[in-house]
């Protein structure tokens, strides 16, 4: 069982449980409204277009997949700096087993800090316009930020070396007519701010507890995105302050397991993961102010010079027998805790601070979402327990003792997610990740699966949804965290132990480029991976 499968959760049994009230919405991204207009000026072929202006790309992660370089020294490569690998490298957490760690040292990392050219040629070479990557907040701050206040010596102190290869990978992608959506903090802290290794020891007595101490946290990661708007403004429009923020708070502080970890990994920490849970919110909140503030440059030339949104995990949740009540009341309390208490502090400004279902009113919160990137990977199916999972948070651990069906290939779902952002929040849509895990011996799979999850997005422009683009996950074979370069995910495949990090296109790349390239599912495709209406 993997991760996705552990805690993804949601609202397939029924659209009306993911609905509700209206949102605040934005049209900040598109000015002439027309994003979610499925193009009808093409001749009618039969290919299922996308609308124009619609961005297809793919996604990575800093931490993932910036280390492993072929021929910069390891102390020029690797992030040295951040918790996580801090985590990767302990021989401690290595060798302990509530650690979980399977993975593998950073040197089998695919090398994208050094070969970011080569990359972005192959992703521009598959006719994909969006690339979506992370900054990793540990090479550009190395050290403490605490006590700076001014823009000008926090310019001082950050690292020129990452600001310069940062600039260099966005001029990369300009050159290719490659649009950047950046996000700032894609799971990994500074060390300086949070020592994962120490906190798994002793969560009450380690010094710096990251999101714990939500306070510092919060207001050194609003400084680093002022930092990153200003100084990357020009290059960069859209923007997203962290990714899958629930990723952090149930692997770091409530189940860590051998699907997922991340750090401290310490297990039913409830009050602390409240606290992370919230801190996370108010980062959120914060960075969106810092951002808006700071990135007062028009990168494309639109009129806007910053969207920003957050980058959410998504998923539907179904309770195992529709008709035992137990289950009912499980999926939907997991639907609500997995997909909705999170946007609803950032885009409708309720807040619901103990996790129990009361929401609390935060104006200061509201409307901080120019769009929701949603990470989309499959549907679980939930048996209910006894354990009430509100309010009492430790109840959660019931995510992954609940009886799940095995990972389900569920591209409805896709549709699923995107309406139920339109129905709740009113916000445009970016497909923010969608992949599957890739077996050599059966790669036509991943073919199917794209084809038949963007046949679904599809029909959720075309039934009125505002998607604005999707990126694929993952560029390359990356860094699964603590499974290392064992689950692969990537457009191209790098061996980890292969020196030079040689790519190999695999099949599904020429597929997804076909779609990205023709801006729509031609008929073969469409007649090689069908893709029912109705729901299963
Ligand atoms: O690799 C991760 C990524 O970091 C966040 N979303 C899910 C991906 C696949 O597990």
């Amino acid at each position: 069982m993997r991760w996705f499968e552990a805690w993804a959760v949601a609202c397939g049994m029924a659209l009306a449980a993911c609905g509700g009230g209206g949102g605040g919405g934005s049209d900040a991204l598109d000015a002439d409204g027309d994003a979610s207009e499925v193009d009808s000026a093409e001749p009618d072929d039969g290919t299922l277009r996308f609308p124009p202006g619609f961005l297809f790309g793919a996604a990575i992660a800093g931490f993932q997949a910036d280390m492993g370089c072929p021929t910069l020294a390891p102390e020029q490569c690797e992030d040295r700096g951040s918790d996580w690998y801090q985590w990767i490298t302990s021989p401690e957490i290595l060798a302990d087993p509530g650690a979980h760690m399977a993975g593998d040292p950073p040197t089998a990392g695919p090398g994208f800090w050094e070969l970011y050219e080569q990359d972005i040629e192959r992703l521009a070479g598959l006719g994909l316009r969006g690339f979506r990557m992370s900054l990793e907040w540990s090479r550009i701050f190395p050290t403490a930020t605490d006590g700076v206040e001014s823009m000008d010596v926090l310019r001082s102190i950050a690292d020129p070396e990452a600001v310069a290869r940062y600039h260099a990978i966005f001029a990369a992608l300009k050159a290719r007519g490659v649009t950047p959506l950046v996000t700032l903090n894609h799971y990994t802290l500074p060390l300086w701010l949070h020592d994962g290794v120490a906190c798994h020891e002793d969560l009450e007595s380690c010094r710096d507890r990251g999101w714990v101490d939500s306070t510092r946290a919060v207001h050194e990661i609003a400084k680093y995105a002022r930092f990153v708007g200003e100084e990357f403004g020009a290059e960069v429009d859209l923007w997203a302050t962290e990714n899958e923020p629930f990723a952090v708070v149930f692997p770091g502080y409530i189940f860590p397991s051998a699907d997922r970890v991340n750090p401290p990994g310490v297990s039913l920490a409830s009050a602390e993961a409240k606290t992370v849970f919230n801190a996370l919110i108010e980062a959120h909140a914060r960075m969106y102010d810092a951002l808006k503030a700071a990135d007062t440059k028009d990168a494309d030339g639109d009129g806007v010079a910053a969207e920003v949104g957050l980058v959410y995990a998504m998923t539907p949740f179904r309770p195992a027998d529709p008709s035992e009540p137990l289950d009912v009341r499980a999926a939907e309390r997991a639907f609500y805790l997995w997909n909705l208490a999170f946007l609803d502090a950032v885009a409708k400004g309720v807040e619901d601070p103990e996790l129990d279902g009361e929401g609390v009113p935060r104006a200061d919160l509201a409307g901080r979402m120019d769009y929701v990137g949603v990470n989309y990977y499959t549907r679980v199916t939930i048996e209910g327990t006894e354990d009430p999972l509100l309010p009492d948070l430790s109840a959660l651990t019931t995510f992954n003792p609940f009886t799940l069906v095995v990972w389900e290939d569920y591209p409805r779902g896709i549709y699923e997610m995107a309406t139920l952002v339109r129905e709740r929040y009113g916000l445009p849509v970016i497909i923010t990740e969608n992949g599957v895990e890739i077996h050599e011996d059966d790669e036509a799979a991943a073919s199917r699966f794209f084809v038949r999850h963007l046949t679904w997005l599809w029909r959720a422009i075309r039934d009125g949804v505002d998607v604005r683009g999707y990126f694929a996950w993952t560029l390359v074979d990356n860094y699964e965290w603590n499974h290392g370069m064992e689950l692969r995910f990537g457009l191209f495949a790098v061996e980890p132990d292969d020196p030079a990090k040689a790519r190999r296109q695999r099949p599904h790349a020429a597929v997804y480029g076909d779609i990205a390239t023709r801006h729509g599912i031609s008929p073969a495709l469409q007649t090689q991976y069908p893709e029912p209406e109705a729901a299963p």
